[in-house]
């Protein structure tokens, strides 16, 4: 009896493209302790591939593996850790947990 072997090339195609996206996400950050806190939950959030903040716009860039994550779940992380993200709203404890230069205003009155 013969064992048939089916050898699938292992595609060049799955190591093509990283699939790599960019979003600018309208923020309440306003200091570069705010940057410090979103940099520790961006650093355990693996599917993120860099990010830049601009503190005048109040804007969050973020590149991202969109095979791993979405702009929604960014979003959210955001918010959790006490931020607007767009639309969406900062977490309330998360924000109660932000020092006063923190939080809304503290910077930009
Ligand atoms: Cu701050």
């Amino acid at each position: 009896m013969i064992v048939g072997f089916l050898l699938f090339a292992v595609s060049t195609y799955a190591q093509k493209s990283k699939k790599v996206q960019e979003v600018t996400i309208e923020s309440s950050i306003q200091c570069g302790m705010c940057e410090d806190r979103l940099n520790d939950m961006f650093a355990e959030f693996w599917a993120v591939k860099a990010v830049d903040y601009d503190l005048d716009k109040q804007t969050i860039t973020v590149q991202y593996n969109a095979k791993k994550t979405n702009e929604d779940e960014i979003r959210l992380k955001i918010a959790e850790t006490g931020y607007d993200a767009d639309e969406l709203v900062a977490k309330q404890e998360a924000y109660d947990a932000l020092p006063a230069c923190c939080q809304k205003g503290g910077h930009h009155p």
